[in-house]
């Protein structure tokens, strides 16, 4: 009896610490492949060699070639979305969506996404002098994009043994990132994924859920349970969060009560109808956002490869372990 009476007790317990200290099994075995945080530190270093990656420019349409190029090399087959619209300012633009799958024809698919498109002001500077300078946007953008390409290369890997059976979309979003910074304008964000929720690549597509990534490659980050994605899609929270302490990840992905509420991709997935959360990275030095966060120094120097690899990681077993 008193037995039965301590282990309800500490049951109990357990449960109500489930969203804190979650204990690591030592003995499980993931079943997925190592992430190669080198192979994504690199392709996050190819993008930012074209230079900003801003919204009209040369660079921003030769790197747009090299992305859908990678993932085809890789064995997806690739998507291009292309459409006009129109800046808060005014200015025209012409946006491309890039969309890379694995099994096409697998009527069960999860949507991993992360805009391409890096921020033409530096508005968040601390010297004045640069706001109007473009960024290279190696963590904001390109991060995304370069654990997006190694897990699409782990894919094309595993596909001779057919580990994946369900299906993967990886949509890497344009113009993300010219929104406007003042006023509150949170429809000026996020262009290429607003198109996308009310046109998609292929007519009727549709996923289980969907995981956007969101500056994964910054020096002393962390990932917060992010509200809208508490809000729309909490089970996928659970499920993302959940694979990351099984692996020993649980130091990225926090449970602390730390997360707000964010204007980003994710908002016009669930708009659209796949409940969708956001893995976005936050500073432990730097209140809110990564310090780098639209200012020169988002560039190559201030990635963090132990970052990409707790990021990319949780991602493949998030895959791997989806039935
Ligand atoms: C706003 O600043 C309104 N949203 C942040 C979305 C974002 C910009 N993510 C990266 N750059
Ligand atoms: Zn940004």
């Amino acid at each position: 009896m008193k037995k039965i009476l301590y282990l309800s007790l500490f049951s109990l317990l357990l449960i109500g610490c489930k969203e804190k200290n979650v204990e690591v099994d030592k003995d499980y075995v993931s079943p997925a492949p190592a992430f190669c945080e080198d192979s994504a530190y690199q392709y996050v270093a190819e993008q930012c060699a074209f230079g900003p990656r801003v919204m009209n420019s040369a660079a921003h349409d030769s790197c747009g070639e090299y992305i859908a190029q990678k993932f085809r090399s890789f064995g997806a087959v690739v998507y291009d979305q292309y459409a006009d619209s129109k800046l808060y300012n005014g200015t025209p633009i012409k946006m491309r969506n890039i969309i890379a799958s694995y099994n096409p024809d697998a009527p069960a698919r999860i949507l991993i996404a992360g805009h391409w498109d890096s921020r033409q002001w530096a508005d968040n500077d601390p010297d004045k002098a640069n706001h109007n300078t473009p960024i290279d946007g190696a963590n904001d953008g390109g991060s995304s994009i370069g654990v997006m390409l190694e897990l699409a290369r782990q894919l094309q890997l595993a596909n001779d043994s057919n580990q994946v059976k369900i299906g993967v979309d990886f949509i890497c979003w344009d113009a993300e990132d010219s929104g406007e910074a003042a006023n509150n304008n949170p429809n000026s964000w996020c262009l290429g994924s607003q198109y996308w929720s009310g046109i998609r690549h292929i007519q009727g597509y549709t996923a289980r859920y969907g995981i956007n990534l969101d500056m994964v490659g910054g020096n002393n980050t962390i990932f917060y349970r992010e509200q809208y994605s508490m809000k729309y899609a909490p089970t996928v929270v659970d499920k993302v969060w959940g694979a990351a302490q099984r692996i020993g990840y649980g130091k990225f992905f926090s449970y602390e009560d730390e997360g707000g509420y964010i204007t980003d991709d994710h908002l016009q997935v669930n708009q659209g109808g796949i409940p969708c959360i956001d893995v976005i990275g936050s500073d432990t030095e730097n209140d809110g956002f990564p310090s780098t966060w639209h200012t020169l120094d988002d560039n190559i120097k201030h990635i963090n490869k132990e970052t990409l690899k707790a990021a990319g990681q949780t991602m493949l077993e998030v895959i791997w372990t989806e039935q």
